[in-house]
């Protein structure tokens, strides 16, 4: 099964469709620094001090906090365009809600490098942490402390480990992703034929992980018999690492078709690093339009994914908030709305209490243009 942008634009936020300029740094970014262990993180970024932004399809309106939700997000890292993206989608619904908005988080994508500003967040009582994990495992204790300490915890894009938070919102299915890779993998090799490799972000990335692992199965079955996967490496969601470890496998596997980067870092140094070699070899996975518009015209990214970045950041920050207001409690089979999403239809809270945003889009020649994030 192919999952196509013809299947999937009906279902497309209009974030997706008009969102601009997110990955150029178009918002405020908090302060890079990772603290030592000691060290509180650095100080906040108000949402009053954050400019309008566009999500939804509406201009952000210019707010301050009006009430005493404090919702603080914590990234992988802070330097890296897709949790920029990200925020501007919590600092929305934190106008909506009158709630304040702060971005926290380290400079490098280690395993327990997070673990210093969730403990911030709960000395600082705040309302909730939205956290996309760099490590699952690493960052447990710490959530369940914020947990005990009556913090409530949403994960959104990459999940803490089960029972360190309340609802984990992905921004879709797993599964899907997985098979969206390999299928633009199928198409990008001739015939659907030869070697293949996948440039990941961290190796304990809960996200990136889990797609690969679904990609796995996929390539298993028949359709994808002639491909072989070389193997998987990690650039760290660090755009030198990322670059140095295209240009290795490009030399480590001369016959080489495909390289699958499920990493918006990862797909944009991979191109370019197939770009300036001048090399047949393709790059899929997942990226900004915005980054990879040149790619898909020049054929070396002939087609690749992502979803509405802004729009998890949204959902994320609402689902914080019903959290910390009662509205839900975090249990299965709940079911809640969210304004300008998802078309006015009830979300529900699946199997370990996780909330899927929605299907991911396919880019290509015949679209790209039509995107602006
Ligand atoms: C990178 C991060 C993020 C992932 C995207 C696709 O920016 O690893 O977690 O969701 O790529």
């Amino acid at each position: 099964m192919s999952y196509r942008f013809s299947r999937l634009v009906g279902v497309a936020s209009v974030a997706a469709l008009v969102f601009a300029a997110c990955s150029s740094g178009a918002t405020a970014s908090p302060p890079a620094s990772t603290p030592a262990a000691s060290t509180p993180p650095a100080s906040t970024v108000p949402a009053s001090t954050v400019p309008a932004s566009t999500v939804a399809g509406s201009p952000a309106a210019s707010c301050a906090a009006s009430g005493s939700l404090s919702v603080v997000f914590i990234p992988k890292q802070i330097n890296n365009s897709y949790f920029d993206a990200a925020a501007t989608g919590g600092k929305k619904a934190a106008c909506e809600l009158g709630g304040s908005f702060d971005q926290q988080g380290p400079s490098t994508a280690a395993s327990d490098a997070q673990v210093p500003f969730i403990q911030d967040a709960t000395t600082k009582k705040v309302s909730a942490i939205a956290i996309s994990a760099d490590d699952p495992n690493a960052i447990a204790p710490a959530l369940t402390a914020a947990m005990a300490a009556g913090i409530k915890v949403v994960g959104y894009d990459s999940s803490p480990a089960a029972g360190a938070y309340n609802v984990f919102v992905n921004q879709t299915d797993f599964g899907l992703i997985g098979q969206s890779m390999a299928d633009w993998a199928c198409d990008l090799a001739p015939s659907c034929t030869g070697e293949i490799a996948v440039l990941s972000a961290t190796a304990t990335a809960t996200n990136q992980n889990a797609w690969i692992a679904s990609m796995k199965t996929v390539l298993a079955g028949a359709k994808y018999a002639g491909l072989k996967l070389d193997g998987v490496v990690y650039g760290n969601d660090d755009p030198q690492a990322s670059t140095t470890q295209a240009q290795a496998l490009l030399q480590k596997y001369p016959n080489l078709k495909v390289i699958i980067a499920p990493t918006t870092v990862g797909i944009l140094a991979a191109a370019q690093v197939v770009k300036q070699a001048g090399s047949s070899v393709k790059v899929t996975g997942l990226g900004f339009p915005n980054d990879m518009r040149s790619f898909v015209k020049d054929g070396t990214t002939p087609e690749f994914g992502l979803w509405s970045v802004p729009d998890l950041g949204y959902l994320a920050y609402w689902i914080s908030a019903k959290l910390v207001s009662g509205d839900i409690k975090g249990t299965v089979g709940e079911t809640f709305t969210v304004p300008s999403l998802n078309g006015g239809k009830p979300y529900t809270i699946a199997a370990n209490n996780v909330v899927i945003l929605g299907p991911p889009l396919t880019f290509n020649k015949d679209n790209i243009d039509t995107f602006n994030f």
